[in-house]
């Protein structure tokens, strides 16, 4: 334990004497993220006058004659997105190709929280002018959750509508589904990092992607309530709400009070559902499962 109380005092130590230096030493750069949106905004503006849609190649290729500039083509779409206090474009490209029709089972779309089961090619744009060669691919489907990708993705696919699983026997095939281009700012890629390998630091990316399936509202915890819905602030993000602040946010902890009793057992009147169960007569709004008092 000693040892311990050691470690942990030279770690306060090094952090202060890092926050003490003297103006001898270099200071620390706070990479300015929203100046940088700014910048890959203007970028990919200018990449969108310059490309176009081919629809025989299903590819962006650069402008011909004749041919519509993304900057002009109704299909390309743009997305608000706000995140860590700054403002971004998102655009999604839905792809009009005839093989995508509407799906038999009509999930609807899917939240920046479920799981997705998803192809795709990933490219990377280099200043306004130029598409790299890809970086990645993925031919055989895959499951992703979309709280554990960039931020392009948790977004993105929220525009795109799943497809009909076909599988007869043979290989997981599927028919319809949500196909088309992200083009995503690398302030929700990979930002000023990179990724240390092949996307360096604030590269715009381009994602051709292909939705196949999605889980309608994932319940990360499996405590009964979908990740969506585990936002008790009710600012549309269940990253930041952690009730018991045990730095598990609550749609990852099966027992958001802390109370000791499993989220999913806080449910009086057995419906499978805890979020409609009020006990407390001195706090009838608050569901139990949130509700310390009650357990
Ligand atoms: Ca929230
Ligand atoms: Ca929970
Ligand atoms: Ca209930
Ligand atoms: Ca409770």
């Amino acid at each position: 334990m000693n040892n311990f109380k050691n470690i942990f005092a030279l770690c306060i130590l090094s952090v202060l004497s890092y926050a003490c230096g003297g103006s001898d030493t270099t200071p620390i750069e706070v990479f300015d993220n929203e100046a940088q949106a700014l910048i890959d905004k203007d970028s990919l503006s200018s990449f969108f006058t310059k490309h176009y849609y081919d629809t025989t190649v299903d590819s962006v290729k650069t402008l011909v004659a004749g041919a519509t500039p993304l900057s002009e083509d109704a299909n390309l779409k743009t997305m608000n997105v706000t995140e860590n206090e700054i403002d971004y474009e998102l655009y999604y490209y839905i792809a009009s190709v005839e093989d995508i029709g509407t799906p038999t089972i009509d999930k609807g779309f899917p939240t920046s929280l479920d799981s997705i089961f998803v192809k795709y090619e990933g490219f990377r744009i280099n200043g306004t002018d130029s598409i790299t060669p890809r970086f990645e691919i993925r031919e055989t489907p895959i499951w992703f959750t979309l709280n554990s990708v960039i931020r392009g993705w948790s977004y993105g696919f929220t525009n795109f509508k799943n497809g009909d699983n076909v599988t007869d026997n043979g290989p997981i095939t599927f028919e319809n589904g949500g196909k088309g281009i992200l083009f995503i700012p690398s302030g929700l890629a990979y930002g000023n990092s990179g990724t240390g390998g092949s996307i360096r630091s604030n590269e715009n990316l381009i994602f051709y992607i292909r939705l196949f399936d999605f889980v309608k509202d994932t319940d990360h915890d499996n405590d009964g309530i979908p990740s969506w819905l585990e936002d008790p602030d009710g600012d549309g993000d269940p990253r930041n709400d952690d009730t018991n602040g045990d730095f598990f946010v609550n749609y990852l902890d099966g027992d958001d009070d802390g109370d000791g009793v499993a989220t999913k057992d806080e449910d009086a009147n057995g419906d499978g559902n805890p979020a409609n169960d009020f006990s407390d007569p001195n706090n009838p709004t608050l569901a139990d499962y949130l509700n310390p008092d009650i357990n």
